[in-house]
């Protein structure tokens, strides 16, 4: 492969923008076309960065594009067909999160690209937020030796629909939309899931999906983490789009709160206290500043596996144990009932 790898987007929505302005700042990447139904949508955001072919059909772009690899930024059901039609033409994918809307649909997208030998990477951007790298190196470290018990908070009363109204229509909704970053990120943090119990509610009337989720896991570890989302919560303190952790272990705890304060107390030593900031990026949405910052480190960290400098962080195979969480959550929720990963 060249030094500079050429690809496209497909999709020209909120998020593409933020991608596209984070594959600038990683460098070492061509942009060469973007693809979406809606023409006028792809064509107003080629020409705000400068991309010089706009498509509204996959097939036509994969026709005459010479691509390394493509970037699917596109709503849910398209990603499966997306993704399989890059792998058919040999090229590399990311896929943006969630994978697709049910678990066979994902494991038939890894399933197309090991078979047609393309790399594939899913865009899973929240387990590179500064803070939460900072959580697990001090984790590493021993600091609080060995953790047992962990609760991640995401919730929030921020109005996402109205920079992404598709989100309102989605007949499953917070699990599959934002869930699935916590889930990732307990993963991350904690390791593999051996099985777990969810209740999910519907506060608000005006959208079609589930807006609380409660999810209480076990790791394989032994580790009971308890991951709460919402999108219906209305708190003195407005966290958007920060994930609050307790983290305790048997010889200390990691308290990650607001605007990135990490508190670390060690038995016998008390506690000191620091911050994690993100990097700040001129072309964030300071609404989303901490997650657009955490959409470079994704990127870089997919394109040096896409150069083969280290493996991959968020594949297609890894991800599938993320999906697998927010399909068995739904299940759980759905069933009342204790479910085990397979
Ligand atoms: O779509 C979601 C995401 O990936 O991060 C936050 C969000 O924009 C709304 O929940």
């Amino acid at each position: 492969m060249e030094n500079t790898l050429k690809f496209a987007v497909f999709g020209a929505g909120f998020w593409a923008n933020y991608q596209i302005s984070a594959w600038k700042q990683v460098g070492g990447v061509e942009l060469l076309a973007i693809c979406d139904p809606d023409k006028e949508k792809a064509k107003n955001m080629a020409q705000k960065h400068g991309i010089p072919k706009v498509y509204t059909e996959a097939e036509s772009l994969f026709e005459q594009e010479k691509l390394d690899f493509v970037d699917i930024i596109s709503s849910i059901p398209s990603h499966a067909p997306l993704v399989k039609a890059a792998a058919k033409a040999g090229v590399h994918v990311i896929c943006q999160k969630p994978m697709a809307q049910d678990y066979a649909t994902c494991q038939s997208m890894v399933k197309a690209c090991e078979e047609a030998g393309v790399k594939y990477f899913i865009h899973e951007n929240f387990r590179f937020q500064t803070p939460i790298r900072e959580c697990k190196k001090l984790m590493e470290e021993g600091k609080i030796g060995t953790a047992f018990r962990a609760k991640m908070t995401f919730c929030s009363g921020f109005p996402v629909f109205d920079n992404q109204p598709a989100l309102a229509e989605l007949d499953r909704f917070i699990i599959m939309d934002l869930g699935v970053h916590i889930l990732d990120m307990s993963r991350f943090l904690f390791g593999d899931v051996e099985k777990l119990y969810c209740q999910t509610q519907k506060i608000n009337p005006n959208i079609k999906g589930e807006d609380v989720a409660n999810t209480l896991l076990t790791m394989k570890n032994g580790v009971n983490c308890f991951v709460e989302v919402s999108y219906a919560s209305q708190l003195e303190q407005e966290t958007f789009p920060q994930t609050l952790i307790l983290i305790e272990g048997d010889k200390g705890s990691i308290r990650l709160d607001y605007n990135h304060h990490i508190t670390l107390t060690q038995k016998g030593q008390g506690s000191q206290k620091f911050k994690a900031d993100p990097p700040q990026y001129a072309w964030a949405d300071p609404d989303y500043a901490l997650i657009h910052s955490s959409v470079v480190t994704c990127n870089q960290s997919i394109l040096d596996a896409l150069m083969d400098r280290v493996p991959a962080e968020t594949s297609g195979q890894d991800n599938l144990k993320t999906m697998e969480l927010v399909f068995l959550s739904y299940e759980s929720s759905d069933n009342n009932k204790v479910l085990f990963t397979q």
